[in-house]
């Protein structure tokens, strides 16, 4: 037996059988306006496997109780459901503790988290917080809201024509006033993936702490936050195949022990008088109320579905298949590619000249292709480039060739009737 289980542990990933994968997802398999659908939004939100459908299901109609509380069976089952899957996020990232794993409702709030504890706590006036160029609003905003209330000041660093971050002003920006390095991994605007490890020892030698936003980069590739040495980092549950309204907040433990609560209420404290409050231990300090528990059961459910395929084997096959979607794009007239990074994951942002992005995105749904249009809520981004707003096809490992070539044949539709 245990002879073998380790030749299955030796045995390379099979690459990605994409006819099999696509039979997990029941969204996929639908028409859309007459035309088979081609879902190419992913970096907005990805479909959903029936293994997560079905432990969301399963919750709700088999195990549906509070966790934490209850002595009876159901809630025994839920907590240790729920309990499950802060496990597997702890592996997912490769945390050191489960006590280091914090659920929270998405990207969005765990980066308002650690600005409004963490921030509030260890930033004051004069004092720097910076990002880059690329940023996300989830991950600027907090940043402004916070250096208005403590008198800190945000700085930018700035990204070249390829939309990768210029290194060397990033490294002169740091200083001893830096307090801490805000860094997208992937940008949902461009694709491009950044030396995050490398500006994390950076920051860290300027005295800064560091929160990476993960939202775009778990989906593809694999992640390990202690090989990174980031201090936080941040997930949305469904960009990665799980659902919505739950993600993860990673931080180091000594720094969460450090931080005041983000939310008062229950489930995190000890103890309550009118006097004196006890808070909880980690990670159920930062939990405060009743838990998202079905969305994040069903967020250990996309993460055993994205272990089984192998995050090496996704990330070769969107590499290719962006690799395939780069030469198909590149070669139409008139078309500009934004976004151009060395390291880049399965994002392509376009303008097509004479043709508004709202006019591409409505011309491609009656062609059953459902991209995003407009500014990807990173509005700096679109200033960057000079555009007010740009067509993006974002793909996953269930997406194909041929899907790509629907994606072209749309964007010559378009040309043709704007042409
Ligand atoms: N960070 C990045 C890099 C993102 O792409 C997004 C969402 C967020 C944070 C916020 O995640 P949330 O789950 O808390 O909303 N990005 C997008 C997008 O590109 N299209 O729709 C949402």
């Amino acid at each position: 037996m245990s002879m073998r289980r380790e030749s299955v542990i030796e045995t390379p990933m099979p690459p990605l059988d994409v006819a099999r994968v696509r039979a997990d997802f029941p969204a996929l398999h639908q028409e859309v306006h007459g035309r088979p659908l081609a879902y190419l939004d992913n970096a907005a939100t990805t479909q959903k496997p029936f293994t997560v459908i079905d432990a969301v299901e399963r919750y709700y109609r088999r195990d549906n109780a509070n966790v934490h509380r209850g002595v009876h069976t159901l809630s025994q089952r839920a907590t240790a459901d729920y309990e499950g899957a802060r496990e597997k996020a702890r592996v997912f990232l490769n945390a050191h503790s489960s006590r280091e794993i914090v659920f929270v409702r998405g990207a969005t709030e765990a980066i308002n988290l650690v600005a409004q504890s963490f921030g509030r706590a260890n930033i004051g006036r004069g004092d720097e917080i910076l990002i880059t160029e690329m940023e996300h609003h989830s991950n600027i905003v907090p940043w402004q809201l916070l250096s208005g209330q403590l008198g800190a000041t945000l700085r930018v660093a700035p990204i070249n024509d390829a939309g990768e971050v210029v290194l060397e002003d990033y490294e002169k920006l740091l200083s001893p006033r830096t307090r801490l390095v805000g860094i997208a991994h992937c940008s949902n605007a461009l694709g491009s993936i950044n030396p995050v490890k490398r500006m994390t020892r950076l920051a860290h030698d300027a005295g800064a702490v560091v929160l990476v936003d993960g939202a775009q980069a778990a989906p593809h590739f694999a992640v390990d936050v202690q090989a990174l040495d980031c201090d936080f980092y941040v997930l949305s549950g469904h960009k990665m195949y799980g659902p919505t309204g739950i993600g993860v907040l990673y931080g180091k433990e000594a720094l969460l022990e450090a931080m005041p609560p983000y939310q008062g209420g229950g489930e995190m404290i000890k103890y309550v008088s009118f006097d004196k409050t006890v808070y909880n231990d980690l990670p159920y300090k930062f939990e405060a109320g009743t838990p998202h528990i079905a969305g994040v059961i069903g967020l250990g459910a996309a993460i055993d579905y994205l272990t089984g395929l192998g995050l090496d084997a996704i990330a070769d096959y969107e590499r290719e298949l962006l690799h395939y979607a780069t030469v198909m794009l590149s070669g139409i007239p008139g078309l500009r590619l934004i976004g151009c990074a060395r390291d880049k994951a399965s994002i392509l942002s376009f303008t097509l000249a004479g043709v508004h992005p709202h006019d591409i995105g409505t011309i491609f749904d009656h062609q059953g292709v459902a991209i995003r249009t407009g500014h990807h809520c990173a509005m700096p981004v679109m200033q960057r480039y000079g555009v007010p707003a740009t067509a993006r096809a974002s793909l996953a490992f269930y997406n194909t060739s041929e899907e790509v070539d629907a994606l072209a044949a749309a964007i010559h539709e378009a040309k043709e009737v704007f042409g």
